[in-house]
Parts: C-alpha cells; structure tokens; sequence
C-alpha cells in the first residue's frame, strides 16, 4: 500500500471524527499521523515491517501503530468504516470543498440531514444556508463557487498522483518481458498538465514473429495489475481499468512500425493533432494513428518515430508540453521554437518551509536535502505572522530565523542558504513585516493567504501595492490556484505583471503539484513582457523538494527557456538580478558578499 493511500484512510478517519465531534485531541493525531507518513520519502508499508521502527516515528505510539498496522493489512481501518455507517461517503466530498470545514459540514449535517455535494448545492442556491450560524450571505456565496470548482474537477488528478500511478503500471507491464520492448506514458500526463483525466499507455512489441496469442497473454498479464478496481474494456489489443484511486487507465498495444504514429496520435492534444492533419492534407498526406502516408495509394512515409512524421512535414520537433495549438506549429514551420528549460538547469530552490514555521524539518535537514540534488543554493520561506495557522514568524522570530540561517552557512554545509521570508500581502497590500526587518533579508518574497475573495479591481490594487513596495522581490503563488480545489483569484493580470517588469519584481512558478502557479498562458504573458520567472517548490519536506519537475514542466508548458529563470543562475548572478533593496543603491557589486548586519540600516522606504 503506498504512502499516499495510508495517509488518505488515516485523514478521512480524522475527517469524520472531527465532524463526530470528537475530541480535538483525538482527530489531530490521525490528521498529524497522515501528514508524517504523506511527507515520508520511504516506504510506510517496507517501514512497518519492522514495529520499532515504526514506534520511532514522531508521535507514533503502540495504539498508532496497531491502527497503521490494520490499514496495510485490510486497506481500509475499522474505525473509519465504522462512522461511515453513521454518515455517508459522499460527506468526504463536502470536505474538499474549499469553503467548508468539518465544522460547518458538522452543522449542515446536524441541521439538515445534508451529507452530499449536491444536497448541499440545493440547500444554498435555495438561500438556507445564509441565516445558519456561522455562514451568511458571502459564505454561501462562497461555496456555490466552491461546487462549481469541484464538479469540475470531478474525475481530474494531481500531475504527481497521474504519475507515480503511471510509473507503477510501466513497471508492471515491464515485467512480462519479451516481446514487449516499450511501454511509455502518452495523454495529457506526456504533455506535463497540470491535471490528469485518464492515463494512456502505449506498449510496443518487438519485431519478429510473437506467438499467436502473445497480445492476449500480455493483456491477461496487465490485468492482474494489484492496483485495478475494476475492468472496464478489454478489446483486441486495448484494455481499460479503473484504479482503486478511482483514475482510468487505457492500455494500446501495438507493433514497433507504427510507434511514432500511434504517440503522437494518443499525446494530443486533439486540437495539435488537428491542425498537424490539416496541414498534412494540404502537402498531399494523411496523418492517423497508424501512419502519415500518402493521400494517394495511401503509402506510409513516415510512421516509426514522431521525429520522422515531423520532417516530413517540414517542421522541428515540437516537444509534447507545447503541444496545445497555440502557436506552436507556425513556431515549428519557422524554426522559432523556443529551446525550453530543462530540471538539469535549476541550480537552487528559492521557496521553502522549516520547522520555524509549518515545515516538517530544520533548516540543515533541508539544506542537505538540498545539496543532494545538486543545487548551490537555497532560499528559506518561513511564513510571516499574519499565517497564524502555520505559526508564522513575527519581526522578533524572523531576525532569530536569520541568525540561525547565518550559524548554518557559518558550518559549510557545502550549499549556500539564503535568508528569505514568504511575507504575507495584507488585505490592504501592506507587508506583515516591518521593513527594518525586510531589508535584513537576502531576498523579500510575498504571497498572498487571505481575503482571497476581493472582488477583481481590488485584488488588482492590492497586488499593484504590494509590487511598487520598494523591497519587493518576487511574488510567490501569484494566483492562489489549489488545483482541484480552489480557482485563481481574478484580477488584472497584464497590468500586474507591466508592473513586475516595471519594477523588476519576479514572478514565481511554483512547483507544488497542488498549486502550478503561475500557470502556463500566464508563464507565457511574463515572458513576453520580459517579467522573470522563478521556479521553487514550496517544499514543507525534505521530500518536496522534488517537486521541483512539476514545475519545469509547467514552465516549459508555459514556453519558458533558460534565460528566463533566475534559479538557472549562481548565487552571485541571482542575488545581482534581484530587484536592488532600498538603500542599496551605493552598494557595491559585490552585494553577495556584503553582511546583512551593514544593511540594517536602510532607509524606511515608502512602503504603500
Ligand atoms: P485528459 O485525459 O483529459 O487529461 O486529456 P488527454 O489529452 O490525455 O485526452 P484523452 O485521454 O481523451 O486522449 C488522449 C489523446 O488521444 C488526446 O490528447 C488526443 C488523442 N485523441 C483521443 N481521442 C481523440 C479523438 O477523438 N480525436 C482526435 N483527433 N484525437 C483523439
Ligand atoms: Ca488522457
Ligand atoms: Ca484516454
Ligand atoms: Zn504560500
């Protein structure tokens, strides 16, 4: 059983208990035993092999483990099961709607026998909702908007969820051996969205005669993949299945001389693929999934690779994340595709949380983790005070953090650890620090984690204010977006970022799989204004830090190159591109090098 599933059963058991009213003490355990196994980089299920080491983990005592223990026996906990006599399973649904806590889905329940979306949905387009205890009119208005998000979403995946699921079934269909020789991931997960409808699989075979019935020993083989709920189809060399994760997978099998063909065809987009056939009918071609042949007399010319069917039709190879129909064609016809960003190109992560705040390790266990992908550098993001829920740091505990940074680069931990804050935006645009305490950072980076419901022409002031503030250096999760869970906040986008390039401010991509934001068009409209772009993971684990692909992906989807990234920089060159802080103007270049503590004094500078 995979990490990810033991944490789901341990956070619905906390779920319901909470919405039980139980006692504070007892679902916070389940909550904090799901999150310690969710942010584990090993094996929950290899680590409870051995009961000690189970025992070792944080806050796991004998009842924990025994309930841990159950889990990857049974796959399910008794408890949970147990109060789901007593509610319906669709009242977890209620829990993903952003607007809505246990509390209030407690109350609805309580008032109203509502236990689902849709019962929910009925009580507050019918104006019920507005006069309970605790909700009102904007509340009510709020999870409308919520619903909406969720039946959207409804079916859709996590890029990370997509992908480790994938990697499992690549594995296991590996494993038949000959003549299977490639087994490749194709879809929107091949294309690096940010969310997952279903999977499609493309497994080729080697060349030479296969017994007759290989493609059916291979299906039958696929099918006994541990994780499938269910079989949906199983055709003449298709199979689909659902995973017990509830996503779809469609398996093609199919000879190696048409591969090329067949992934360009299942990669998509459809709306690529539209417009690639139209512009193979107009040179005398047809392009299936099968093969671009000739119109007449229907002969192959190109088939095998997706490299081959793109010269052939005289344009450079378009990797799958541009694939979308947005220019990419003409680019490609042009030669002026853009020489997209790679992960190998990051050389630091510039947004992170430790134990200062709601991250799960210390500043050295991240920095190390850090050093083992390579990076040269990282930045340390603890929340500021207004993110009370994270236990953000006040002015005192922010100078306190940084001195506890300058004591851990004072170690030589062989990376260089910058001194950073991720300062909440007020709801006025105001910072929640005061900036004799900003200027003592290396880098300002903002985000925005309240009122997110402003309407449009506020939020966009808002932002505007936060940006002209003077020590201002990137903006983090620019907006808001929790994928499957909550959508962006509307504001002026093009007059936020002629501002960010007005003002040199950095737009962040942040890689959290949850988040992707900014996302790709927006990633696209920065870069055309010459606004940079950084990519950092919002890491609150050691283990986060590998997220750091999701976002390349997103950047790259974005059209995004080298060049246009200030974490593709060394420490000196990326401290140099930051906006200059106030006061620093008589610097020297040597600013890298400079001690914080001769920047104390910086002139208060208008911050609006
Ligand atoms: P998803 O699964 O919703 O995240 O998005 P995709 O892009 O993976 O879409 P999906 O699974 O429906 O189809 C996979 C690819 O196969 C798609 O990107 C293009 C191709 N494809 C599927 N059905 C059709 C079709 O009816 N016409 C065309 N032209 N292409 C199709
Ligand atoms: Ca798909
Ligand atoms: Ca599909
Ligand atoms: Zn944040």
């Amino acid at each position: 059983m995979e990490n990810r599933e033991v944490a789901r059963v341990l956070r619905e058991t906390a779920q319901l208990l909470e919405i039980d009213g139980a006692m504070i003490g007892r679902y916070r355990s389940y909550e904090r035993a799901a999150q310690l196994i969710d942010g584990l980089p090993e094996s929950i299920e290899e680590l409870a092999k051995d009961r000690k080491k189970l025992l070792d983990l944080p806050g796991v005592g004998d009842g924990l483990a025994d309930h841990i223990q159950e889990i990857l026996e049974t796959g399910d906990y008794s408890l949970r099961k147990k109060l789901l006599k007593k509610y319906p399973e669709t009242i977890l649904h209620l829990l993903d709607l952003q607007s809505l806590g246990p509390k209030k889905v407690a109350h609805l329940w309580k008032t109203f026998k509502a236990g689902s979306v849709e019962q929910v949905e009925a009580l507050a387009r019918g104006g019920k909702l507005r006069d309970l205890e605790g909700f009102g009119e904007k509340s009510e208005e709020n999870i409308l908007k919520a619903i909406e998000v969720f039946k959207k979403s409804a079916g859709r995946f996590h890029i990370d969820v997509a992908e480790e699921e994938a990697e499992r079934i690549v594995a296991h269909i590996g494993e038949f051996g000959k003549p299977v020789e490639t087994v490749t991931p194709a879809g929107s997960l091949r294309r690096g969205k940010e969310t997952v409808g279903d999977l499609d699989v493309l497994v080729t075979l080697a060349h030479g005669k296969h017994a007759p019935d290989a493609v059916d020993a291979i299906m039958a083989h696929i099918l006994k993949f541990p994780g499938i709920d269910q079989t949906l189809a199983r055709g003449e060399n298709k199979v689909s299945f659902v995973l017990k994760s509830g996503l779809q997978v469609d398996v093609r099998i199919l000879e190696k001389e048409s591969y090329g063909a067949a992934l360009l065809y299942f990669t998509g987009s459809k709306e690529h693929n539209v417009t690639l056939r139209g512009r193979a009918n107009k040179m005398g071609y047809t392009l299936n999934e099968y093969a671009l042949a000739t119109l007449k007399g229907e002969r192959p010319v190109a088939r095998a690779t997706e490299e081959e069917i793109y010269k052939k039709l005289e344009l450079d190879y378009i990797p799958p994340e541009l694939r979308e129909n947005t220019g990419e064609i003409d680019a490609a016809a042009e030669h002026r595709l853009p020489h997209l960003i790679e992960l190998s190109d990051i050389r630091g992560d510039l947004q992170m949380h430790t134990t200062a705040s709601d991250g799960k390790n210390s500043i050295e266990e991240m920095a190390l983790a850090a050093k083992e992908l390579g990076y040269e550098y990282i930045s340390l993001t603890d929340h500021s005070k207004a993110v009370t829920v994270a236990n953000g740091l006040d002015e005192k505990r922010t100078l306190e953090q940084i001195k506890k940074i300058h004591a851990a680069n004072a170690k030589h931990l062989g990376i260089r650890v910058l001194a950073s804050s991720e300062v909440d935006v007020l709801k006025n645009g105001k910072l929640d620090l005061d900036d004799e305490v900003l200027a003592q950072l290396d880098i300002v980076l903002v985000s925005i984690h309240s009122y997110m419901n402003l309407e449009r022409a506020e939020m966009t002031e808002r932002i505007l204010a936060a940006i002209e503030n003077p020590y201002v250096q990137i903006f983090g999760h620019p907006t808001g977006r929790l994928l499957l869970h909550r959508d962006a906040y509307p504001y002026d986008m093009e007059r936020v970022l002629d501002s960010a390039k007005k003002h040199g401010v950095i737009m962040e991509c942040n890689a959290s799989p949850e988040r992707l934001d900014l996302k790709d068009t927006h990633l696209r409209m920065a870069k055309e204004r010459g606004v940079k772009i950084v990519i950092s993971t919002d890491a609150h684990t050691t283990g986060g830090l590998a997220a750091m692909r999701y976002g390349v992906l997103m950047a790259r989807r974005g059209w995004i190159e080298k060049k246009d990234v200030i974490n593709t920089l060394s420490t000196e060159k990326l401290l140099a591109s930051l906006r200059p802080k106030p006061g620093a103007a008589h610097r020297s270049k040597h600013a890298a090098a400079a001690s914080p503590g001769a920047r104390g004094k910086a002139k208060k500078a208008g911050s609006k």
